[in-house]
């Protein structure tokens, strides 16, 4: 928060250890530094490469080249901390880690189901669409532990009517609360409906509740997936959702009747052990009723920074296939490294084991966003070397390796002046919409340099007998995307096509029925109940303490972009001037025997046996179900260990922490009454 405040870089800094400061250094010197430690590497796996989502496409595809030109796929990035089990398990199920629908779908759904996002504070524009959607008609099901304020009801800003009678539209017509990780059990009991009603109307010669001629035709899996449905439990569903039975077929009958449907899902459903298994999940929901490709229908993963999707798109990825090097080799003449690489919990295991000696973020703040805070920066200070490429200084920046260098570059705002004139770069939206966008503001420094140059002049630097031009790709963007061009199919005549207003749509395979999976075609795919939630933490919490143990969610303040604060309010969860909270619901703190507004540590347990502590938190009375708390991420981020994710997409699971509580103190070392000047603070938010 202070150091956000400091204000805009300007020039590069380096850390000098005899004086504990950083000191401003040329630009030449700082790539030379960085040479210097690459050249030095034993072998190129040594270094890892973060990004952040910011980054833009014409930026991410010149870092991806540099770095797999230098040898590595050590590729640590913020989606995998974010959507990375939404990329992997669409994949398998569907072909592509993408989402399928495009703006124009929400004006034809029957029924939109929203899991665990919460579109008031992190995508307020999504709220406009929403309610279009609530206004004319259409179901909205929230699905979401916490009642979200901004999801239950919301008055549009730029509807000044509206505002000035004080009314609003109603969003979701039905609001449902499951415990928090009880979405694969609430899931999977709508398709144990659906099977039995669909059983029965069999037997009475009516037609299929599943579309069966879709299935047929373009999917493998969907018996041995019934099967597994009608093998499980009700009893065990029910437990694990937290719902009432009447609710939970509620749930599956709006489901039935909606003939068009889109699922979106955020943080909610992609941060838990298993949340690969929630995405195969609603996959197959969408799947057996036919609901992709066709308008109106399909997948909607919320994502969150501008580019992330993109920057995966350009080859941002520690798992890159064949084909993508392949590409890469043909065009470029290199020769890419084909062993897989690090993505962030690998990565942070890696510098702490001394195998990785070089970090280098491109955007981001690692040291704050990822897991396991006192570990992780342990991870980071044993570097020869972290580098950060940034527009505001911020914690990352103070947990420095040996060397350690910052270097400032241009914002989204800022005029970017190259050889051929100001240029513009591009980005890809969650809806698969690549569109330009160029700053109009005067750089706030002459030294400083775009991301895309940055990366350019510390390849020739690293890389002094490239055969790739490097500073030729700077001298015009529409360069760098002609590459961009011959290496991705769907991006042909990509300049000429980005240029036109709007720029164009990367379209879905699976919206035309291609579904590149393995089998060729979608694909069912079902984890047994028992499997998804004997989970051995949550074993290990209940046999390590005779105390109750809950489970916690890290998530966002309403005053907050990630790890940037702009405020300590909340104001739709009704939270103001303090973020050290915890949200509980009160017949949990009555049996603990705490009271409202009262100090508790929160204490994780893991199964490494490391002891992970939170102090002074205070307790907020919330309508959250009981055994489910809440916090916000980052404070809550030294409780999630690095071990605890997703098997397959690793994401750290920061949404399923299981704790224990200890009644606590007031804290003594920092003041909680941070006043914040409320100009200030809206200056922050438009500069985001
Ligand atoms: N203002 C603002 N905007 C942002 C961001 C920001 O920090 N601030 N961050 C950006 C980024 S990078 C991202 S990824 C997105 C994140 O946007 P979200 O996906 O909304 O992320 P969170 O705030 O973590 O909220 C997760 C939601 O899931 C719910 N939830 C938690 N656990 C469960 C569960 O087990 N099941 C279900 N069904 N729900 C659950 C929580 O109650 C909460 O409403 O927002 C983006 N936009
Ligand atoms: N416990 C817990 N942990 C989480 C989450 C959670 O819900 N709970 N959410 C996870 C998610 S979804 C995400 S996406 C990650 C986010 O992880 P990161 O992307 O690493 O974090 P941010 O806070 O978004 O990064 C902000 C910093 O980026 C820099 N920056 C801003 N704009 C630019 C730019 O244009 N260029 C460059 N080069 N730098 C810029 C600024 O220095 C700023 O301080 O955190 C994850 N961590
Ligand atoms: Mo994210």
């Amino acid at each position: 928060f202070y150091l956000e405040d400091l204000g805009r870089l300007t020039d590069p800094m380096r850390y000098d250890i005899v004086s504990d400061k950083y000191i401003p250094i040329s630009w030449d010197e700082a790539f030379k530094l960085i040479a210097k430690h690459l050249q030095a590497l034993d072998d190129p796996n040594q270094a890892a490469f973060y990004t952040s989502g910011r980054t833009s496409n014409e930026a991410a595809f010149l870092y991806q080249l540099f770095v797999r030109s230098f040898g590595t796929n050590n590729f640590p990035d913020c989606s995998n901390m974010c959507h990375e089990t939404t990329s992997v398990g669409l994949k398998q199920s569907i072909g592509l880690g993408k989402g399928t629908v495009i703006l124009d779908d929400f004006d034809q759904a029957d029924a939109i189901f929203s899991f665990g996002h919460n579109p008031g504070t992190n995508h307020p524009r999504m709220l406009a669409t929403l309610r279009e959607v609530s206004k004319r008609g259409g179901n909205i099901v929230a699905i979401n532990p916490i009642k979200e304020r901004g999801l239950e009801r919301f008055q549009d800003p730029q509807a000044p009517l509206e505002m000035m009678t004080n009314s609003n539209t109603p969003i979701s017509r039905y609001y449902f609360q499951p415990k928090i990780g009880g979405d694969y059990a609430l899931l999977l009991g709508v398709l144990k409906h659906l099977s039995e009603w669909d059983k029965k109307a069999l037997a009475r010669g009516k037609s299929s509740v599943f579309d069966r001629s879709f299935i047929e035709k373009n999917t493998v899996g969907f018996e041995q997936m019934i099967a597994e449905v009608d093998r499980t439990e009700w009893e065990q569903i029910h437990n694990y959702t937290g719902l009432s039975p009447e609710n939970l077929e509620s749930i599956a009958q709006m489901f039935l009747d909606a003939k068009t449907a889109i699922f979106c899902w955020g943080m909610g459903i992609t941060q838990h052990r298993h949340g690969t298994a929630n995405i195969h999940m609603l996959a197959n929901l969408m799947l057996a009723r036919g609901h992709i490709g066709r308008p109106g229908s399909g997948l909607c993963p919320v994502r969150g920074h501008s580019n992330v999707q993109g920057d995966r798109t350009m080859g941002i990825n520690e798992n890159p296939s064949e084909q993508l090097l392949d590409s890469l080799d043909r065009v470029f003449g290199i020769q890419s490294p084909r062993k897989h690489g690090y993505g962030v919990v690998d990565t942070i295991k890696a510098m702490y084991e001394g195998q990785v000696k070089v970090f280098i973020g491109l955007g981001g703040n690692f040291a704050v966003a990822t897991p396991d805070t006192p570990y992780t920066q342990e991870a980071l200070r044993k570097c020869n070397l972290t580098v950060h490429i940034a527009t505001k200084l911020n914690r990352s920046h103070l947990v420095c390796g040996a060397d350690a260098l910052i270097l400032p570059c241009l914002g989204r705002t800022e005029v970017d002046q190259q050889l051929h004139g100001p240029q513009a770069i591009s980005v890809e939206d969650s809806m698969s919409n690549v569109h330009l966008s160029a700053g109009r503001n005067p750089p706030i420094s002459e030294n400083i340099l775009s991301e895309p140059d940055i990366v350019a002049r510390m390849a020739e630097a690293v890389l002094p007998t490239s055969q790739v031009k490097w500073r030729w790709y700077i001298e015009s963007y529409d360069h760098i995307r002609d590459s961009i061009a011959d290496v991705f199919d769907e991006f042909h005549d990509f300049n000429q096509r980005v240029y036109q207003a709007g720029g164009f749509h990367l379209e879905h395979p699976a919206n035309q029925h291609v579904w590149n999976t393995p089998s060729g075609k979608a694909q069912f795919l079902i984890t047994p109940l028992a499997e998804v939630y004997e989970d051995t933490e949550h074993q290990y919490a209940a046999a390590y303490t005779q105390q109750k143990v809950y489970t916690l969610m890290t998530t966002r303040s309403h005053d907050q972009y990630n790890t940037t604060l702009y405020g300590l309010d909340d104001r739709y969860r009704g939270v103001f001037g303090q973020r050290r909270v915890l949200f509980m619901n009160q017949l949990d703190i009555d049996s603990a025997g705490f009271e409202a507004d009262q100090w508790v540590d929160i204490e994780s347990v893991f199964s490494d046996g490391v002891k992970r502590i939170v102090h002074s938190f205070r307790i907020v009375p919330y309508n959250i179900p009981v055994g489910s708390l809440a916090a916000y991420y980052p404070e809550t981020n030294p409780l999630v260990a690095l071990g605890s994710h997703d098997k397959q997409a690793k994401i750290p699971a920061s949404k399923s922490v299981p704790v224990i509580l200890h009644a606590g103190k007031a804290p003594e070392h920092f003041n909680l009454a941070v006043e914040v000047e409320p100009e200030l603070a809206n200056q922050r938010v438009s500069n985001l």
